[in-house]
């Protein structure tokens, strides 16, 4: 008879040095069975791990092309559940601590969104008609099984605005879902003006509009937002900018408006890679996205002669993802090798379906 899952207490005491050994020890018996995959945002302790690395939608692709049998997902819970739609069926994905979630995709949820639609129903008609709805990659399968449903969309922060084209194709306003910052900076690149994009309060009943300003409205905002990135502000960059004023500034569409309107570039966690690996020796950079990124990125291109700061003054990693620690690590992966699947992230099949078609629409246009 087979042994009994591991239970966690027995790793939760470890030193970290005695977990990265058994991190090495149970990779070294797994072999091409599993495959590590982590997210720009993951720990050094847990990084230097990874077989693969990139942001969600990346990830997700490259494990697919794998045949390993156990995806590996050290990020948050929504990545593993893409990791999981995405890839062939014998695979299984595993979120080695499942308190890793992203608070930003906390924000919406299919209760709150199936009543902003009942809602814009009651003011528009048929919203079916007249809103896409199109939800970031930083949500809940369930969610972008609703967007599959009704017409919608995902997107990421690298194509959101090919995405925003192809939603206002199809019918004449967008409701996006959980980012307002990325919804609002995307919306802003189109021309489209400010107050054309109206913030959709979903604890407020009609989202807290007038039915004028909803029929009026070409973008509706949803109010979530990622807790990391709404810590840049623009008076970091106009400080930082009176010291260094040949030094160029990078960020994350995840923050503010003002702050991606200062900065020279806007993009996603691979974009900013890409862009200062590829910048110039001898220049500086102000970088506003998550801390263990860019710590990560100046170490690799200080021999470059490349200096990479960080945008604010307090330390802003993203908690959640933190939660993915090498004990967890090791736990998980020794109890593979004992034949026990822990933390499984499988999205049920009829709303895998659904969130598939809303997946696939983006992956066809982008
Ligand atoms: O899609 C991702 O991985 C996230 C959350 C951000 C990014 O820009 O890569
Ligand atoms: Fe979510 Fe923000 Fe963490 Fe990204 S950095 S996973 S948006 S909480």
């Amino acid at each position: 008879m087979k042994s009994a899952t591991i239970a966690f207490d027995r790793f939760n005491t470890l030193q970290d040095e005695q977990a990265q050994e058994r991190i090495r020890a149970a990779r070294a018996e797994l072999g091409d069975r599993a495959v590590l995959l982590c997210h720009h945002y993951q720990r050094a302790d847990v990084y230097q791990h990874a077989d693969l690395t990139g942001d969600s939608l990346k990830l997700a692709r490259l494990a697919s092309q794998t045949d390993s049998e156990f995806i590996i997902f050290c990020g948050v819970h929504f990545m593993a559940e893409v990791a999981d739609m995405l890839s062939q069926p014998h695979q299984i994905a595993i979120l080695p601590d499942l308190a890793a979630g992203c608070s930003m995709a906390d924000m919406a949820n299919l209760a709150k969104v199936n009543r902003c639609w009942r809602e814009l129903t009651e003011v528009l008609g048929n919203p079916d008609e007249r809103i896409t709805p199109v939800t970031y990659i930083n949500s809940a399968a369930d969610l972008k099984a609703f967007c599959g449903e009704h017409g919608g969309i995902v997107c990421t922060s690298t194509n959101a605005p090919t995405i925003m084209d192809w939603a206002f194709a199809q019918r004449e306003k967008v409701l996006f879902f959980p980012d307002q910052h990325l919804g609002r900076w995307t919306g802003f690149k189109k021309g489209i003006a400010l107050e054309e994009m109206l913030v959709w309060d979903p604890d407020l009943e009609y989202g807290g509009l007038t039915p004028d300003q909803i029929r009026k409205a070409r973008v509706l905002l949803w109010k979530g937002h990622c807790s990391v990135h709404q810590m840049f502000q623009e008076n970091h960059i106009r400080r930082w900018r009176m010291q260094h004023p040949d030094g160029l500034v990078i960020s994350h569409p995840e923050s503010n408006l003002d702050v991606c309107r200062n900065s020279d570039y806007v993009g996603s966690t691979e974009y900013i890679i890409k862009t200062i690996k590829a910048g110039a020796s001898g220049t500086r950079w102000l970088v506003g996205t998550e801390l263990n990124l860019v710590n990560r990125l100046a170490e690799e291109v200080r021999p470059e002669g490349k200096i990479v700061e960080f945008m604010a003054p307090t330390v802003c990693m993203c908690s959640t993802m933190q939660r993915i620690d090498p004990q967890h690590l090791a736990w998980a992966l020794e109890n593979l090798v004992e034949g026990k699947v822990v933390n499984r992230i499988s999205v049920p099949e009829h709303e895998a379906a659904l969130a598939r078609v809303a997946l696939e629409r983006m992956l066809a246009v982008s």
